[in-house]
């Protein structure tokens, strides 16, 4: 891609994270930087399953371990740290995203892999950390999101309801309810959002995704993984990053560790 090409895309994708709350920016990654997450993701993977064996794990953070937990039924979140991936974040290639919404000192706050499993089913509508002021604030936190193998639609890649960070806001609308649109709640909806106002549900937006696609998104907006239909695990590498000084605090709950006896 040329110059003005590559500002006109930096453009697009800042307006985007704004306006819709998401990007979807394809095939973002390099070849070699797509199967490197990949290998990386499946050897730690397949050592913390082996570690796991039989032991009970139920969903949700606070049901997890240190080492894995289940989103939802038959989908696993394995946090990797940037050292195990062997990456630095200032050489990768949504990082001029992230410096230029959440400023210069941004920090990373989660890596990892999110693996679905065939027949694991779609999840509730989330959003991954609440509004922190009732006026509407830019970005606290931003999740870059890695296909690591083609992902067509029946594979389940990740649905968000358009422009929904701006509605989210629980501090503003005293009838929605901050555990529930964190933690998966049944109940939670783009339609929810808009209950007994006359504007209209946000729209659901999901899209195949190429190998090395990086879908960036505002930690505030609703998104849910999709069911996946087909007969081979998705991988989804992901990269979390905040603005200095923001604690997230619902992610990794559980203080327990696989290797405990
Ligand atoms: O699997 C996905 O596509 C999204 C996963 C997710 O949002 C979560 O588990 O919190």
């Amino acid at each position: 891609m040329d110059l003005t090409n590559l500002q006109q895309q930096h453009k697009r994708v800042l307006s985007q994270l704004e306006n819709d709350g998401f990007s979807l920016v394809h095939r973002l990654c390099e070849p070699a930087l797509t199967e490197q997450l990949l290998k990386v993701s499946r050897e730690i993977e397949a050592d913390v399953k082996n570690i796991l064996g039989k032991k009970q794990i139920g969903i949700g953070s606070r049901a997890g371990y240190r080492e894995i937990v289940q989103r939802s039924p038959g989908r696993w979140d394995i946090p990797i740290t940037p050292e195990q991936f062997a990456i630095a974040h200032q050489q990768m290639p949504w990082w001029t995203f992230i410096t230029d919404i959440l400023g210069q000192d941004a920090e990373h706050a989660f890596s990892g892999v999110v693996s679905s499993e065939p027949a694991s089913p779609e999840q509730h509508w989330h959003i991954d950390s609440p509004h922190e002021a009732t006026e509407h604030h830019p970005a606290h936190a931003i999740n870059v999101l890695i296909a690591l193998n083609d992902l067509p639609l029946v594979m389940g890649p990740t649905e968000l309801a358009r422009g929904s960070h701006l509605l989210t806001n629980h501090l503003a609308n005293p009838t929605l309810v901050s555990d529930q649109l964190v933690y998966q709640h049944a109940g939670t909806s783009p339609v929810l959002l808009v209950n007994g106002a006359c504007t209209a549900a946000p729209e659901y937006c999901s899209s195949a995704m190429s190998a090395g696609s990086c879908l960036i998104f505002d930690d505030r907006i609703l998104h849910r993984g999709m069911a996946n239909r087909s007969d081979s695990t998705r991988h989804v590498a992901y990269f979390s990053y905040r603005q200095k000084g923001y604690v997230p605090y619902t992610h990794f709950e559980s203080p327990r560790s696989v290797c405990d006896t």
